[in-house]
């Protein structure tokens, strides 16, 4: 049986989390999700960290939203270290769902990217967990999460 995390945050301005669980109910019913929400997205690590270890999941789809202030952006980048070094400490992916509120132009927007972003990482997410070659049909491709795919480039 696969065991998906969700880590999620109340800074969020979206709930992403929810996304995430509404587009992994529709792929398979052998699917256990395991949810866990902090404050923001520097806890996010370690709540990697514990649905790994405590709660054994197989991936985990981190979600965050930070802010548009350099402070926010600086506390995105050490978020994301620290998402690095969990991966590394347990041999497992975390799919990082960072939606900074700066790439929307207004709120219908944010909320917008904000779903679809977490939607498209969800199945990545259960894709590499389920069969991990199966993403080589897409190298190389430009695809994106929430904004449209960019493709590729002849030549
Ligand atoms: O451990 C408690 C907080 O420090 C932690 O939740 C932080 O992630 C909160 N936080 C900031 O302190 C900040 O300056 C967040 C942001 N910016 C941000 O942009 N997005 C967050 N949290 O999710
Ligand atoms: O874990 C899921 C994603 O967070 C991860 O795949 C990122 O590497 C995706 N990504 C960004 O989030 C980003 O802001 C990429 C880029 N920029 C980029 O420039 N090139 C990438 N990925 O290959
Ligand atoms: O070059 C335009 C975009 O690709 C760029 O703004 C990306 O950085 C947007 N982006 C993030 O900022 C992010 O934190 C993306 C992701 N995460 C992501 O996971 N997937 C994306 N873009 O396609």
């Amino acid at each position: 049986m696969i065991r998906i995390g969700v880590a999620d945050t109340t800074f969020a301005r979206y709930d992403m989390g929810r996304s995430v669980i509404d587009e992994l109910q529709k792929t398979d019913t052998g699917i256990v999700v395991e949810r866990y929400t902090v404050p923001g997205i520097k806890d996010l690590p370690v709540a990697c960290l514990k649905l790994f270890r405590e709660r054994g999941c197989d991936i985990v789809v981190a979600c965050g939203m930070p802010g548009p202030k350099p402070v926010d952006k600086i506390s995105a980048q050490i978020a994301s270290t620290g998402l690095m070094q969990v991966q590394l400490m347990t041999g497992k992916h975390i799919i990082e769902v960072f939606v900074h509120e700066d790439e929307a132009r207004d709120s219908k927007e944010l909320a917008w990217l904000s779903d679809r972003r977490a939607r498209e990482h969800a199945l990545n997410a259960y894709h590499l967990v389920r069969d991990p070659a199966y993403l080589t049909r897409f190298a190389g491709q430009g695809l994106r999460q929430g904004f449209e795919d960019v493709g590729p480039v002849e030549g």
